[in-house]
């Protein structure tokens, strides 16, 4: 069975009131970029001189001859579908004449280094790290630098990718001058967090849309729960939720609510002001629209709610209309591309956990169970998370230690939407005068970085122009002679 645990990484509006003039979020004109490819080591750690090769794409025309480089830290998924979302990037750098360059993290998309067999045995899998894909980032950035007028350096990310834009200013400052780390979670980790903040947080997204939405969820949950004893309900079930195989043990009633809470909660992730495209295609203010579709059903209306809350779920996975059927085995890919990296990660050095508190959240009690998910790991990949890894590796802690851990960084920038699950484990307080936390009310799951949309909330526009100024001093700094 597994279990979605998910390092992917919402908004304010009057409740059941959207518009119907949705405009979209533009995407980068990709065709504008160069797409190249850098070879480097499979271990960076090892004399081993195997080598492999990484996707990168980047675009000059901005460019002086004195400005930066702008360099996107892929994330966990093919680094096309940062580039496209990530629109002010682009932006920012005609305005700031940089070099943009967006590098696909190992192991997803195409950077695969052992080809399409990457994943299939752990000596092939286990040069997966965050340390090795920011050693990749680190050797292609002095390449690019040597070949630019060594010029400054700013990374970009969002959520785990902004996780490594931080990380990589703190390790590799003779590299980095400065990062933009959006709705990047650096203290989601195991001791450092309280794990059913996460469902806390999606549970208020539905909440600030209309104060009965989450009930109409937990209800459905609760019927499929006590369903579960009863497999004369099966049948219907499958009908009504269109599931391309018949649900025919508990276990397939597990992960139908980890279908319906996998939706609701990236729907709250991608609670964006237009339609967007980044895991799934989605509608503007797609939170709106799923409680919208609970206005009209009585609450102990049985298959009412359920109808309701399939259709919900489809606004997820269905919003392109091209879905035969819901298949409750495979349904976390999405734009994202091929490949489970994410889930060996999760097994490996991000132990991130995510629980749930029927007092605060939608989806009932479903505490964090280490032993639980130490055994999926060892199943699945014959590992055990490292649990002390980010805390001991990168200086994660808790909210309250963050800023003595971080006291010597600098020129850190650490944007957060107040809708976005992922802020409990973000820092969203400033550490020092250019280690700065800060939180845009009404902004969505890396909002900041997508292109500048007339529906931003006004402090997503604010903290855009927070980050250019803290940008700007960034890159005054003189480099000695
Ligand atoms: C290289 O960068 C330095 C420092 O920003 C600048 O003074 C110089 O003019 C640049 N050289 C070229 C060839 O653009
Ligand atoms: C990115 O956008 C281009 C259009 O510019 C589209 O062709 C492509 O499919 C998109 N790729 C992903 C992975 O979303
Ligand atoms: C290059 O662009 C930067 C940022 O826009 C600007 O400050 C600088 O004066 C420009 N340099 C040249 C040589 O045009
Ligand atoms: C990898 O690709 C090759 C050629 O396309 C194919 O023959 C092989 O079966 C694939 N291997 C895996 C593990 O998918
Ligand atoms: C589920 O079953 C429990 C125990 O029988 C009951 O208290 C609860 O009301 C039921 N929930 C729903 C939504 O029917
Ligand atoms: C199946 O659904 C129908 C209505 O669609 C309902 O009348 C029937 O009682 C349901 N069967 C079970 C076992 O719940
Ligand atoms: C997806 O949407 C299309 C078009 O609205 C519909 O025909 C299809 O039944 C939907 N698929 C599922 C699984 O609900
Ligand atoms: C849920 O939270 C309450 C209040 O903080 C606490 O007393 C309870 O133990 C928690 N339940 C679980 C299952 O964690
Ligand atoms: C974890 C955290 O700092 N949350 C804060 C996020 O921002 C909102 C709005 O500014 C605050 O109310 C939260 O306390």
């Amino acid at each position: 069975m597994r279990l979605i645990i998910l390092l992917t990484f919402i908004c304010f509006f009057a409740a059941g009131k959207f518009t119907d003039e949705e405009s979209s979020s533009p995407l980068t004109d990709i065709s504008s970029y160069t797409q190249a490819t850098f070879s480097t080591y499979i271990d960076h750690y090892s004399a081993m001189p195997n080598q492999f090769s990484m996707k990168y794409y980047y675009k000059t025309t901005y460019w002086n001859e004195t400005g930066p480089i702008f360099f996107f830290c892929g994330g966990e998924g093919r680094i096309e579908v940062f580039l496209n979302s990530t629109g002010w990037v682009d932006a920012l750098a005609e305005q700031m004449n940089a070099i943009v360059v967006y590098a696909e993290h190992r192991y997803f998309g195409s950077s695969l280094p052992f080809g399409n067999k990457s994943y299939t045995k752990n000596s092939y899998t286990k040069y997966l790290s965050p340390h090795q894909a920011m050693a990749d980032f680190a050797y292609l950035l002095t390449s690019l630098r040597a070949q630019y007028n060594n010029t400054k350096v700013i990374t970009f990310g969002g959520g785990y990718s902004g996780m490594i834009s931080a990380w990589m200013r703190i390790k590799y400052a003779n590299v980095v001058d400065g990062a933009v780390a959006s709705s990047a979670p650096v203290n989601h980790f195991y001791g450092t967090v309280d794990p059913t903040e996460f469902y806390h947080i999606v549970t208020n997204d539905y909440q600030a849309v209309d104060p009965s939405c989450p009930a109409y969820i937990r209800t459905a949950y609760d019927y499929i729960t006590n369903m579960t004893d009863y497999p004369t309900t099966y049948f219907n079930l499958t009908m009504l939720f269109q599931t391309c195989y018949p649900i025919i043990t508990p276990g397939d009633m597990f992960k139908l609510k980890k279908w319906i809470q996998y939706a609701m909660t990236f729907m709250a992730i991608s609670n964006y002001p237009y339609k967007s495209n980044f895991y799934n295609p989605l509608p503007a203010y797609p939170v709106t629209q799923a409680c919208n579709l609970f206005n009209d059903v009585e609450i102990d209306d049985i298959w009412g709610v359920l109808k309701a809350v399939k259709d919900a779920a489809n606004i997820y996975f269905n919003f392109s209309g091209q879905i035969e059927c819901n298949d409750l085995n495979n349904f976390v890919q999405g734009n994202f591309g091929p490949g489970n990296g994410l889930d060996y990660l999760s097994c490996t050095y991000l132990n991130v956990p995510i629980g749930s508190n029927a007092t605060n959240s939608m989806f009932g009690n479903i505490p964090w169970d280490q032993t639980w998910w130490n055994n999926y790991c060892v199943s699945t990949w014959g590992r055990s998370p490292i649990l002390n890894y980010a805390t001991v590796y990168f200086g994660a802690t808790t909210d309250s230690q963050t800023k003595w851990y971080l006291r010597d960084a600098t020129n850190i920038i650490f944007s957060n939407g107040s809708l976005d699950p992922w802020i409990s484990g973000a820092i969203t307080k400033s550490i020092n005068p250019t280690v700065l936390g800060f939180v845009m009310a009404g902004g969505a799951h890396i909002a900041d970085l997508k292109a500048p949309n007339a529906n931003d909330p006004a402090e997503v526009t604010n903290g855009r122009a927070i980050i250019k100024g803290a940008i700007e001093y960034a890159l005054r700094e003189k480099i000695p002679e």
